[in-house]
């Protein structure tokens, strides 16, 4: 089907998030335009959404990988109300509704790696960008961005992506149309959202721990210049997660990139 600002328009109508779109054939990023449309005002549910992006943007100045005709970018304007030390949780609800997603199309194989890529046989499918605008008073609004591949290749990816990233279909075989594949997403991110702010994210703490995969094992974490390691036993209720070091201190970890210890040079998407 036709990908375009009035199909979107008509597959999404009915959802809470979603249902108000504006399409580019190209931007610069989605995250960029929602946060501006969100600076003027736009209400909760507004969602930006582009066929490519010339300056997708990952975490701390990293690049998003974002050829046309092929994959899914959006970025969502949420206004929770809720405290800003709380906004990491919303991408770890993304995480979990596009694990959800993902899983009916891959039954097995499905991870999240702490805090925002969703993997598929352990390679990188889809990252998540949550950009904050905030104050003492509480949360303004809250940029949810989702890159998820559907239908590349693999010779599609940058050569530096090869070995770590992949996309639904490589792993099913066939083709997805972008359009029901959306549609399902914001299915999902409404059921995802609403737990959410009902019990913040003790309400996805189960079905988070199901795809999570880095229980019990040793990692490292960097965050800018700050390393930490130790073994995962946990994640707390405001979804941080716990190692446990050598010397037997649990650490919270609130931020940073996770590498397993062994396997730094195979950790996707890094
Ligand atoms: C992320 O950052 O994974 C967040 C990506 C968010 C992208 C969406 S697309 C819609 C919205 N608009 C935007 O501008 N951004 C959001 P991070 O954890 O920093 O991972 C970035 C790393 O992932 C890169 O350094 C690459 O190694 C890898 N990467 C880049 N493009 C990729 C792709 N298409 N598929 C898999 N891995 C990729």
């Amino acid at each position: 089907m036709n990908y375009s600002e009035q199909t979107l328009k008509e597959r999404l109508a009915e959802k809470k998030i979603g249902s108000v779109v504006r399409y580019f054939q190209e931007i610069d990023s989605t995250n960029i335009m929602a946060y501006r449309l969100a600076l003027e005002g736009a209400p909760e549910g507004v969602i930006v959404v582009a066929d490519t992006q010339t300056k997708g943007r990952g975490r701390l100045s990293r690049a998003w990988y974002s050829p046309s005709g092929t994959n899914i970018y959006v970025s969502m304007i949420l206004r929770p109300r809720i405290e800003p030390a709380m906004a990491s949780q919303i991408t770890l609800m993304a995480g979990v509704a596009v694990a959800s997603l993902f899983s009916g199309y891959c039954p097995e194989g499905v991870s999240i790696k702490w805090p925002n890529d969703v993997l598929i046989r352990g390679k990188k499918a889809c990252g998540i960008l949550t950009e904050m605008k905030a104050s003492a008073a509480g949360v303004d609004f809250i940029i949810l961005g989702i890159g998820l591949n559907i239908n590349m290749n693999r010779e599609d990816f940058d050569l530096s992506l090869r070995d770590t990233a992949t996309s639904l279909r490589m792993e099913t075989g066939s083709m997805h149309d972008r359009l029901d594949v959306i549609s399902k997403l914001f299915d999902f991110i409404d059921k995802w959202y609403k737990v959410f702010l009902r019990a913040g994210f003790v309400g996805l703490r189960d079905t988070w721990m199901s795809h999570a995969d880095i229980l019990g094992k040793r990692i490292k974490v960097i965050f800018k210049d700050e390393i930490q390691t130790g073994m995962v036993t946990g994640i707390d209720n405001d979804g941080t997660i716990l190692i446990e070091g050598e010397n037997g201190v649990i650490q919270r970890v609130i931020a940073g990139d996770v590498h397993l210890l062994g396997e730094e040079n195979h950790a996707a998407g890094h």
